[in-house]
């Protein structure tokens, strides 16, 4: 049985799809991202940051979207969510979870935390700008990697684009963030990826109102 860590809106969202995907047994712990609002102790116990996804199970816990995927899917390699060691699609497959996490997520947290990356409120605004077009350049790299692929690793589906698709949902015109369809590769995949029962299930509320 694993315990996720779970807010709305968050990473953790991703996570849980995984753990649909991978038709494992869990429990939802609820928690908030919301600056100012306080974290249960157990979750801060394992990351003292404050963030989600935080996941528990037996004999352990961890955090950080990209490492939980690779453990989860490779713990759970029968399914075939992801490349084995050895198999040649497992270099892109990590390459694309790491950069999705230090370079997409970071241009996301420069727009979405400001104050994380300027060391007084009138350069917020300059982070958030920056952030804008961080979105933009990074993005574009992906959807250049992705071509006329179908999906992320070429023909195989696997979590990178489930991970792909939770981050399209963090883009918010509200924010003046570029829209998916600047993407079209991006927003393919990420079509395709929310038919998927799995994230019709996690992702209802999102569906229903992308600026929720
Ligand atoms: N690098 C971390 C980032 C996690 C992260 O930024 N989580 C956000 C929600 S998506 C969060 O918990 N924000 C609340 C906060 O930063 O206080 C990961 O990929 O897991």
């Amino acid at each position: 049985m694993y315990r996720l860590f779970y807010a709305e809106k968050s990473a953790s969202m991703g996570i849980r799809v995984i753990l649909e995907e991978l038709d494992l047994p869990y429990e939802l712990l609820q928690t908030s991202v919301e600056p100012g609002e306080p974290r249960p102790e157990a979750q801060l116990a394992v990351n003292p940051n404050g963030w989600v996804p935080v996941l528990q199970w037996e004999n352990g816990a961890m955090y950080e979207a990209a490492a939980i995927i690779v453990f989860l899917c490779d713990r759970h390699g029968e399914k075939g969510l992801a490349p084995a060691i050895n198999d040649p699609a497992r270099a892109l497959y990590l390459q694309t979870l790491v950069y999705f996490s230090n370079s997409i997520q970071n241009a996301f947290q420069l727009t979405y935390y400001p104050d994380r990356f300027a060391d007084a409120v009138e350069y917020e605004p300059s982070a958030e700008r920056r952030g804008n077009r961080r979105l933009a350049e990074t993005w574009r790299v992906i959807d250049e990697q992705i071509s006329d692929n179908r999906w992320l690793l070429g023909d195989r589906f696997s979590a990178a684009d489930i991970y792909l698709f939770m981050l399209t949902t963090w883009l918010r015109s509200s924010k003046g963030h570029p829209p998916v369809s600047d993407f079209p590769n991006v927003k393919r995949i990420a079509d395709a990826v929310m038919q998927r029962p799995s994230v019709q299930l996690v992702y209802e509320p999102w569906i229903s109102n992308p600026e929720y």
